[in-house]
């Protein structure tokens, strides 16, 4: 997301400097020191993204998934399209450019698959992905995705609360945070192979939320979009979903989540604690370091040309959670 920055300028997120090249520049001073100074000016490439999205990727087979549309969780704002939501990704084990995943990832073999859930709970438990299948059923959950980049989507999830799965395996009383981790195979996953490729972030993936937010009803694990299975760019075959924070939370091709003690370390506060914290919750007066989080460019079918700059809501307009963060100072914990 990495550009020059002109104060008196609006931001677009085009002009921001981006996870990815950040990482790289580290990775690449601490690799090549001076003689990588060079490559610091090149341009990132996902500026350039919207000029070929109508180019063509290969899309496995997605199976389409029985599910209901519960009416609280429709929406009447304008769906992301669904070339837009699985072409432009984050997904830093298949590359760091936006266009990557959807190339990479295409080959993706997400089954046979198992979720594992343990620690502090009264019964621990591994499911095969068919077994989730058949204990939980599927919603259509419309939610905004707002990244921390300052682009946001509106995207329809199929999946199930967290909580309910959580219920499954009894959490002990002294249970306090859930930590969650993303597939470690780099001979599947190229960027966790080479560390050009995957930003030089330690794999794997981590993330982690309080036993609360875990709990919060509007916090799902996805298994779909658009009516049918995830594809592999987006997560396959079951990603986190919590829609009132930065996507960055919103880990994918999750194999365990970890019932805690203590507030587990989590992938971006890792490589840059100044600059995301564990509780990223959306937030228009808490700016990003480099970059403002006032408004947001949403992704709909218009690309660069379409004036779709937002303000951005506090808890990504899910006030709902607000009784969560009362006793807590959220400039602080960021
Ligand atoms: N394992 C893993 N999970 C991840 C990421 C990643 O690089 N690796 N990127 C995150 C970021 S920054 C965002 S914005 C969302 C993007 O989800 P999407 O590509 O489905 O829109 O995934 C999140 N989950
Ligand atoms: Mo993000």
């Amino acid at each position: 997301m990495a550009r020059i920055f002109r104060p008196s300028q609006q931001f677009t997120d085009n002009q921001v400097t981006d996870e990815s090249v950040y990482n790289q520049r580290r990775q690449l001073i601490k690799t090549l020191g001076f003689v990588g100074a060079g490559a610091l000016l090149m341009p990132s490439a996902g500026a350039v993204d919207w000029f070929s999205s109508s180019k063509k990727t290969d899309m496995p087979q997605l199976r389409p998934l029985k599910h209901t549309k519960p009416a609280e969780y429709q929406s009447s704002e304008t769906l992301t399209p669904f070339d837009k939501v699985t072409t432009h990704n984050n997904f830093y084990e298949f590359g760091t450019d936006k266009s990557d995943p959807a190339k990479r990832a295409s080959g993706f073999a997400v089954s046979p698959w198992t979720l594992t859930v343990d620690g502090l709970v009264e019964q621990p438990f591994t499911l095969g992905l068919e077994d989730l299948d058949k204990k939980f059923s599927l919603q259509e959950r419309i939610y905004r995705l707002r990244c921390v980049e300052a682009w946001s989507m509106v995207i329809p999830w199929l999946g199930f609360e967290l909580g309910s799965l959580l219920e499954q395996a009894q959490p002990l009383s002294a249970a306090r945070f859930v930590a969650f981790e993303t597939l470690y195979d780099p001979q599947r996953m190229p960027g966790q192979a080479n560390r050009f490729i995957g930003g030089g972030i330690d794999y794997p993936y981590v993330e982690g939320l309080t036993l609360q937010e875990a709990m919060h009803p509007l916090t799902i694990l996805a298994t779909g979009l658009y009516g049918k299975s995830l594809p592999p760019q987006n997560g396959a075959p079951v990603r986190l979903v919590v829609p009132w924070k930065y996507g960055f939370k919103s880990i994918k091709s999750i194999v365990r989540i970890r019932l805690t003690d203590k507030q587990p370390p989590t992938t971006w506060n890792r490589l840059a604690p100044q600059e995301y914290g564990f509780y990223a919750n959306v937030n228009p007066d808490v700016d990003h370091p480099r970059w403002s989080q006032a408004s947001e460019r949403r992704i709909t079918d218009g690309g660069l040309l379409a004036r779709n700059r937002i303000p951005t809501r506090l808890f990504n307009g899910y006030e709902e959670v607000a009784p969560l963060y009362k006793n807590l100072d959220l400039r602080k914990n960021y």
